[in-house]
């Protein structure tokens, strides 16, 4: 049957908003979509229904936003990425319906408590850290400044691992976000698209002026999509998350179950969900295996089959593919995409190679994520080829077009041309999915100043050299609607009183803070503010680990990934060096400060594991010596994603930004504590330069190497053991780790991280270790000063409003995506 349109028929009459429309409609998705009567119903009943009645009113204006897509012809945007990490949606979906006041209401009504009912929401953690949330936030702004996009990526069935602490130690365990269903996503059968791997090629056509050929794969399974609105600040506009699921072509093999083989029959339907049922718990490092290859490829053909469906049907014209349609790649994941689009494009639409070619890169844009070698996706040719044997031709075919051209172009010796290559030589050969990425896109972007100028001298040195004006920066940005109207309701109604509410819809009109930063009743208001988000912490921390800490003291607090050039372990050092000291010293008068760590680390990681054993052992020797009782606590709060950042960052007074300079890309966790006033202790390094710019350099307390000078003493050989001998604090602290004063039970677990240290030091920790406890000393002398902390840390809010995703997203939509 052909589909059934009909423009002349309007929509439906749009929902009632009002508390009493809202209870009526709550109480039907109970009766009738959940299937419950409210004298039995249980907590989890009530989240489904009041979700339901939530995504009404998300609909209402998705189906509009569709529609005015449609009507005027617009540009659209798809952004691709293997992760999205997006947290709880409930009270961010009502929060930007503006319907938080009449929800409420018609709870009450019901006795129902929406704050009690949300926190059962399960994260939807699709992601691993800073990549996916960015992912995550860049859809919201899409639809804040109501630019038609849709986001891409894959329905994993188990996201992030949960971690537990046992012994000290990180225990990985399965993540079950869709146990109680999920009430925000659409299972579109009808949006489905074979997805092929391996077999042969042929050559099907010779005489024409480029020959054709024809994929015979050797194994298919099929996409099919299930879509979730994503709804902007005051619904101006609802966008599409479509995420990718595997199925079977044959879910079961009835030849084999006849012939006796039960498992043997199930073999395509066990194949298919395998393949999206797990995300790569790996960050910034290399996955490598075959399954995560087959990952990338699987959600690009999927999303672009589905984009050059949608575009033929609007547009009929494959020609006004890059005016229509802008792709941007998040990180080298996708990049795959550019061969298939070639494939599609050449062996199915019958497009001519060089003009495939043209559109393509016009249409593709590419954001790279991270300088570090490891995590630069690279694929054997041998993989390659078995699984892709035509996508491995046109590799070739476009290799041979770039080179021939790049040996043209003055300066471009043996050497520049081996750089440039898809197809690494050295050793075994390898496609090199950065190089595929940066020549198949007409746009290549970093994520933050200091980023993108070391990108242009580092990996893309020669590729630069060849397309001089095609990488760019955009510099990263966090959603403030998340990130502190929500997760801060206190700060947000006193910035309502004292200013107005044009923040809401411009951060940058924060700076008017700046007029108050002096005035000492809104200082004791803000700081007040503060004081009662680190009750709240406090309460959960007293919850999860049974540990009490004092919201009187300085909230110290470094939450990320653990990674070795994120410097955990130089914190943790410090930690010990203060400890040291208020024990030598105990008649001096130390600031009471609570560290705070929470993280995950990648399971294969051996030494980031090793650092969270480290954090543990020292928290208990510290938290049970009596000696530094109500001075220095350490606590570890286990299984950290969205839900327990959006309660700590409002909870900190210092946030821990202490990268190797030029080796955090961009951070975006920075920002989000800036804007929730606290002060930073940093690096220069990834998007802290550029706040150091905003909030100005007296508002943080900067120290250390800087990028030019790590890249100086790596160059020159430095000798971090002479560093570590001349300061004694330092060599302290390790003698005492390294010698087992935190490992009674086993006295070597430190050995070699803490050799590690004395033998290379690739991260400097040893090299920044007496700039750091200065800074921290420094840190020290402004809390002494409330009135001065208050004033920096008021400023800071003041000033952050840069740093806003919707920034970030008009300058992609007016310099990237011409959208
Ligand atoms: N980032 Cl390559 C990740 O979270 N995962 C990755 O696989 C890669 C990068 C981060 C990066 O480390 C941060 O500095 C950035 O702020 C973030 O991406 C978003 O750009």
């Amino acid at each position: 049957m052909s589909k059934v349109t009909n423009p002349d028929l309007p929509l439906p009459a749009p929902r009632a908003n009002d508390a009493q429309g809202l209870a009526a409609s709550i109480l039907e998705k109970l009766t009738y979509e959940v299937g419950k009567d409210t004298i039995v119903a249980r907590p989890h009943d009530w989240l489904r229904a009041i979700s339901l009645a939530v995504r009404d009113r998300i609909i209402d204006n998705w189906m509009e936003s569709t529609r005015r897509t449609y009507e005027d012809g617009s540009k659209r945007v798809y952004y691709l990425s293997l992760e999205f990490l997006i947290g709880r949606l409930l009270r961010d979906s009502i929060s930007n319906l503006e319907l938080m006041e009449e929800i409420n209401e018609a709870l009450e009504q019901m006795g129902v408590s929406l704050v009690e009912i949300a926190q059962l929401e399960p994260d939807a953690a699709l992601g691993n850290g800073g990549l996916g949330r960015l992912a995550a936030c860049f859809m919201e702004s899409l639809a804040t400044v109501d630019v038609p996009a849709y986001g891409y990526g894959i329905r994993y069935v188990n996201g992030l691992f949960r971690q537990e602490i046992a012994d000290g130690w990180q225990v990985e365990l399965p993540e079950n976000w869709l146990a109680h269903g999920n009430p925000w996503e659409f299972h579109r059968r009808e949006s489905t698209y074979e997805i092929n791997f391996g077999g042969k090629v042929d050559i099907i056509e010779e005489g024409g002026k480029e020959p054709r050929y024809e994929w015979k794969p050797s194994e298919r399974m099929i996409a099919e999509a299930y879509d979730t609105p994503v709804v902007g600040w005051r619904a101006k506009r609802v966008n599409t998350l479509r995420l990718w699921s595997a199925d079977p072509i044959d879910p079961i093999l009835l030849d084999k179950f006849n012939a006796g083989d039960h498992i043997g029959a199930l073999e395509e339907s066990t194949k298919a969900e395998t393949l999206t049922r797990v995300l790569y718990p790996a960050d910034a490092n290399e996955a490598g295996q075959e399954l995560r290859l087959r990952q990338e490829y699987f959600f690009s053909s999927a999303s672009l089959q589905d984009i050059l469906r949608r575009h033929v049907e609007q547009f009929g014209d494959l020609s006004l593919l890059p005016e229509k349609v802008a792709i941007h790649m998040n990180d080298t994941h996708p990049s795959i995409a550019v061969v298939e689009l070639m494939r599609l494009l050449i062996d199915i639409h019958g497009v001519e190679f060089d003009t495939a070619w043209d559109l393509t890169t016009r249409t593709f844009a590419y954001t790279n994520h991270t300088l570090l070698p490891e995590a630069l996706e690279s694929w054997p040719v041998p993989l390659f080829e078995r699984l892709f044997p035509r996508h491995m031709q046109l590799v070739y075919a476009i290799n041979a077009k770039i080179l021939l051209s790049a040996r043209k172009e003055a300066g471009t010796d043996d050497d520049a041309i081996r750089q440039i290559s898809l197809i690494d030589e050295g050793g075994q050969r390898r496609v090199r999915m950065g190089n595929l990425a940066f020549l198949g896109s007409h746009s290549v972007n970093g994520v933050s100043a200091l980023h993108t100028e070391l990108m242009k001298d580092t990996v893309f040195y020669n590729l630069h050299r060849l397309h001089p004006d095609r990488i760019n920066n955009k510099t990263n940005g966090i959603t403030p609607r998340r990130w502190l109207k929500e997760c801060n309701p206190g700060l947000t109604g006193l910035i309502r009183e004292s200013i107005g509410d044009a923040f809401l819809d411009d951060t940058e009109k924060l700076q008017a803070l700046n007029d108050l930063a002096e005035d000492s009743s809104f200082q004791e208001r803000f700081a007040e503010i503060k004081y009662q988000n680190k009750v709240k912490l406090s309460n959960l921390v007293g919850e999860r680990l049974g540990t009490r800490i004092d919201p009187a003291a300085m909230f110290d607090i470094q939450i990320k990934r653990i990674h070795e050039y994120k410097r955990q372990l130089l914190n943790i050092i410090e930690a010990i060096a203060l400890y040291d000291q208020i024990r030598s010293h105990p008649e001096m008068e130390w600031v009471p400060r609570v560290k705070l760590f929470a993280g995950k680390a990648a399971p294969s990681y051996h030494n980031a594991k090793l650092i969270i054993k480290l954090a543990n052992d020292v928290a208990r020797v510290i938290n049970n010596d009596p000696a530094v009782r109500g001075l220095l606590k350490i606590v570890f709060i286990p299984n950290y994603n969205v839900s327990t950042a959006e309660v700590m960052i409002p909870a900190a007074d210092l946030s821990e930004q202490i990268s190797t300079a030029g080796m955090e890309a961009s951070g975006t966790g920075n920002m989000k504590f800036a804007l929730n006033g606290a002060l930073t202790i940093g690096t220069l390094d990834g998007a802290n330069v550029e706040m150091r710019d905003w909030v100005g350099e007296e508002n943080m307390v900067i120290f250390g190497l800087t990028a030019e000078e790590v890249e100086k003493a790596r160059a020159d050989g430095h000798n971090p053991r002479q560093i570590i001998e001349s300061s004694k604090e330092l060599s302290q602290a390790l003698s005492a780790i390294a010698s087992g004063v935190f490992s009674h039970d086993d006295p070597g677990r430190y050995t070699d991280l803490i050799g590690g240290l004395y033998d290379h030091d690739w991260f400097m920790v040893a090299a920044d270790f007496d700039a750091f406890a200065a800074a921290q000393r420094e840190v020290d002398t402004i809390w002494n000063d409330r009135t001065l902390w208050n004033v920096k840390a008021i400023r800071n809010t003041a000033r952050m409003g840069w740093f806003s995703s919707d920034r970030t997203i008009r300058e992609y939509a007016r310099d990237i995506w011409r959208a």
